[in-house]
């Protein structure tokens, strides 16, 4: 999954793709290089951010989705607003990506209305505040157990479980260790019964291991999406399509032979 940040201030890239223009134009790129979905975005959710207006949100992402509607990848977008999500099926999305789980008030209700699959990841807080003090007595066990929960809410709602996939949030309210441990035990997620998604492109976490800056961390990158699919997860989120499309392809070239 290719990242389309149509934003001026996502972390890694914030303001390159803010304009329509810009952001077809790199998402014309990401297919290029083997996106097989691209997720278009329109709110920043690092830590920190500021929320975006559903106006504000809807002006930067309806545009793109419209002009990449039809074309060869299925189509993504990154949400927690149920209006923005109706709105982004009707123009032809194929999934919803919700940070929040689908946890406002209306959301499951839209998302079980229509065909699309979803995206249900765990956050421990808000943007604005998560990497504050993030806290667990047990963090897989915690994010496991919540993942469940709102697996469960999607299919009381109607949404079947074919249509789900889980996220375990890589830097959404957790450090460095809670990250690895989950990074570490991705596998257990596998009995959550879906599909599983993981972000950690050149998110702070790498940073931190690495010392190196948001557009520096391509290679961390590259290995943190290498060991999440080796651990159980069927989608990585990524802005370094060709780079990781690569590495995977190694990967798989040894699993086919095994
Ligand atoms: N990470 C980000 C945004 N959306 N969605 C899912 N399902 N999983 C993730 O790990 C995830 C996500 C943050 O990355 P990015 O979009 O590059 O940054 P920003 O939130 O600053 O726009």
């Amino acid at each position: 999954m290719g990242v389309v940040n149509v934003t001026p201030d996502s972390f890694s890239d914030g303001s390159l793709y803010a304009s329509t223009e810009q952001a077809v134009a790199h998402a014309r790129r990401l297919i290029e290089e083997g996106a097989d979905i691209l997720d278009i975005g329109g709110e920043s959710t690092r830590p920190g951010a500021a929320p975006v207006s559903l106006d504000e949100e809807r002006r930067r992402v309806l545009p793109v989705l419209d002009a990449l509607a039809g074309r060869a990848v299925p189509l993504s977008v990154d949400t927690r607003k149920p209006a923005l999500m109706a709105e982004a099926i009707a123009a032809g999305a194929a999934m919803v990506n919700d940070v929040t789980a689908l946890t406002a008030p209306a959301a499951l209700e839209v998302v079980a209305r229509s065909p699309v699959a979803v995206c249900l990841m765990h956050m421990q807080g808000e943007p604005g505040t998560m990497q504050e003090n993030p806290a667990y007595q047990d963090v897989v066990r915690e994010v496991r157990e919540f993942l469940a929960q709102r697996v469960a809410a999607a299919e009381r709602a109607g949404i079947a479980r074919e249509r789900i996939v889980a996220d375990p949030g890589f830097g959404f309210g957790k450090t460095v260790e809670h990250n690895l441990a989950l990074l570490r035990s991705l596998g257990e997620f596998r009995s959550l019964g879906v599909g599983l998604m993981a972000g950690l492109s050149r998110k702070a976490m790498l940073g931190r291991l690495t010392g190196r800056d948001p557009r520096d961390r391509v290679h961390a990158s590259v290995a943190a999406a290498l060991l999440a699919v080796q651990n159980g997860a069927q989608i990585v989120r990524v802005h370094d399509v060709a780079a990781t499309r690569d590495a995977l392809a190694v990967w798989q070239a040894m699993k086919n032979d095994e």
